[in-house]
């Protein structure tokens, strides 16, 4: 799947990129029904709540064959490669459960604060692309991006190791409040299949979720095989070290999953 060029210019401009409803209720579906398995199961993978609830099951798509193919996908993979002009590995996978009720906050951040400090990542070339599983409403912990905050390149910050259970470079007040003065907050929402993707230094963040509607997306972090990470000290299931180019699935390859798991199913 290819960008236009509005879309892209849209990118490069913002930092962020939404397109609603990219995925289809049948491919997401499975995805949906997938989660809560592995969301529900006791794999070292799944990172904790204070509150015990997950917060973040990393690298599903090691162990879950839907995940698997979602991270071959070629409307997920074609549109990074597209902005980097090269093929790209995965750096990361995570499926953030937000949890109802017990959804904890992702305090203001740039990913790739993290990515150079914790993993030796040369430079910004690696991106988050996720996709909605539930619809994310205003009220149940919508991503918040500063647009045009990427253009600061990487801002000071700080090791929070206590607000949540979750350690992570996060932003001053201070600082927050001058990017946003400049570039406002904007908060995708909508229908679950909505994919968006965004800048490694776009500055962003989530509050908690006290609603009874979960809010799960699944983030890819790509990253382009010549910005390999050089001095990883994160667990291999979060900052994986395997830097082979993927290789893209068939478009249709998630749905015939989807039909012939739901077909096994009724047998
Ligand atoms: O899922 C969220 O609300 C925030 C995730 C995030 O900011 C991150 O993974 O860097």
């Amino acid at each position: 799947m290819k960008l236009t060029d509005a879309q892209v210019a849209q990118f490069h401009k913002e930092g962020w990129l939404f397109l609603p409803e990219l995925f289809t209720p049948e491919e997401i579906e499975i995805l949906r029904d997938e989660s809560a398995a592995v969301l529900g199961s006791n794999r070292q993978e799944i990172w904790r709540e204070k509150s015990g609830a997950p917060r973040t099951a990393f690298a599903a798509h090691t162990y879950n064959e839907a995940f698997s193919i979602l991270g071959r996908h070629p409307r997920m993979i074609e549109p990074v490669e597209q902005m980097f002009g090269e093929k790209v590995y995965m750096h990361q996978y995570k499926i953030n459960a937000k949890a109802k009720f017990d959804g904890d906050v992702w305090q203001w951040h740039q990913d790739y604060a993290t990515w150079m400090r914790d993993d030796g990542m040369p430079e910004p070339r690696a991106m988050n692309i996720s996709v909605f599983l539930d619809e994310v409403y205003p009220f149940n912990g919508a991503l918040m991006l500063v647009p045009r905050s990427q253009k600061h390149g990487n801002i000071n910050a700080g090791h929070d190791t206590s607000t949540t259970a979750y350690p992570l470079w996060t932003l001053d007040n201070a600082t927050v409040e001058k990017l946003v003065a400049e570039g406002g907050i904007v908060a995708p929402i909508g229908k679950p299949g909505g994919m968006l993707m965004f800048h490694g230094n776009l500055v962003h963040g989530s509050a908690g979720n006290i609603t009874p509607y979960s809010r799960r997306i699944v983030y890819l972090t790509l990253n382009a095989v010549s910005n390999a990470i050089k001095k990883p000290t994160r667990a291999e299931w979060i900052a994986h070290q395997d830097f082979t180019p993927i290789t893209a699935v068939a478009d249709d390859a998630l749905l015939q999953y989807a039909r012939q798991h739901k077909k096994h199913a009724a047998e």
